[in-house]
């Protein structure tokens, strides 16, 4: 049997198949040649690690250790020089999380107990938004985390402005571990510390000591004893233009004394 008694319909399927496949094998080199795209890869030999990292392997060739957490990605701000090549190290703290990097082609899994990896080269200036697709909890929406590519910097530094901003302040010992454990308990999803407008809740910049109008009309002053009650009962007293979406969490006598000294100092 040779290829002129087969069945016209037959031959063209044939061919169209062979063609399909060839042009498929054509992607994937032009991809992996042209556009960089690699295959991310589990490192099941890679020592794991919980905070971020960053390190220098040769020119504008970094690697940078991202750790994800509920809910936050570890660098909050990565800058780099523009055409700096990356190694993602991803590990999580706690679950499963997404780490989509906008713009890009990387896309990994952070899996606790495991180390992803995949490599971007980033060729142009802006903003790369990290965002997490992989629904992780109750503040999973206000996951993210950004890279700012520049041809004005040299070298890559992680730049957490909020850290840098507050530093500046001199925290006592309780406050410090109050800013702590607004961030270990999640407070961080759905309150911010600049006055910005927009959050699930209230803001705390200034909240020390301010009037605040409940859903009712009823006007209280965030004293120690309100913040306390609204830590532990979180719909008792609804604040006025917000959801009654504060959830009861975890949180001790001793550890609200402490928020309560870091909320003092947001002024
Ligand atoms: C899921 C989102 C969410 C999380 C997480 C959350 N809150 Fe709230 N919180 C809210 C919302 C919404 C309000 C406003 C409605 C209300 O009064 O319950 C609020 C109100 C408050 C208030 C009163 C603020 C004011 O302006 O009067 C305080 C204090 C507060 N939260 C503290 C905390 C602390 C401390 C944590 C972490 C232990 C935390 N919240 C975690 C959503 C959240
Ligand atoms: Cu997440």
């Amino acid at each position: 049997m040779s290829f002129s008694n087969i069945d016209a319909t037959e031959k063209k399927v044939v061919t169209v198949a062979v063609l399909v496949s060839a042009g498929h094998l054509m992607l994937i080199a032009y991809a992996a040649m042209f556009l960089n795209i690699s295959v991310p890869t589990c490192q099941p030999n890679e020592k794991l690690f919980t905070e971020p990292s960053i390190s220098k392997i040769g020119d504008l060739r970094y690697e940078v250790h991202y750790v994800a957490k509920m809910w936050n990605f570890l660098p909050k701000k990565l800058v780099l020089p523009k055409g700096a090549t990356v190694d993602f190290y991803l590990g999580s703290n706690d679950v499963n999380h997404g780490f989509h990097i906008n713009g890009t082609h990387v896309n990994l899994m952070a899996v606790p107990g495991v180390v992803n990896k995949a490599t971007q080269t980033f060729r142009e200036n802006g903003n790369y938004p990290i965002v997490c697709h992989e629904y992780c909890g109750f503040g999973h929406q206000n996951m993210n985390a950004v890279i700012l590519v520049s041809d004005k910097v040299t070298e890559a530094v992680f730049e957490d402005s909020a850290q840098a901003s507050e530093s500046k302040l001199e925290l006592s010992a309780a406050a410090k571990s109050g800013k702590e454990l607004f961030g270990v308990k999640g407070c961080t999803a759905c309150h911010n510390v600049d006055g910005a407008a927009g959050g699930v809740g209230p803001s705390f910049k200034g909240l020390y000591g301010r009037t605040e109008e409940m859903q009712d009309g009823v006007k209280v002053t965030a004293d120690d004893a309100y913040i306390t009650e609204s830590i532990k009962e979180p719909l008792k007293k609804i604040v006025k233009g917000y959801n009654p979406v504060m959830p009861v969490l975890p949180v001790s006598d001793d550890e609200i004394k402490n928020i309560i000294e870091y909320i003092k100092s947001i002024r």
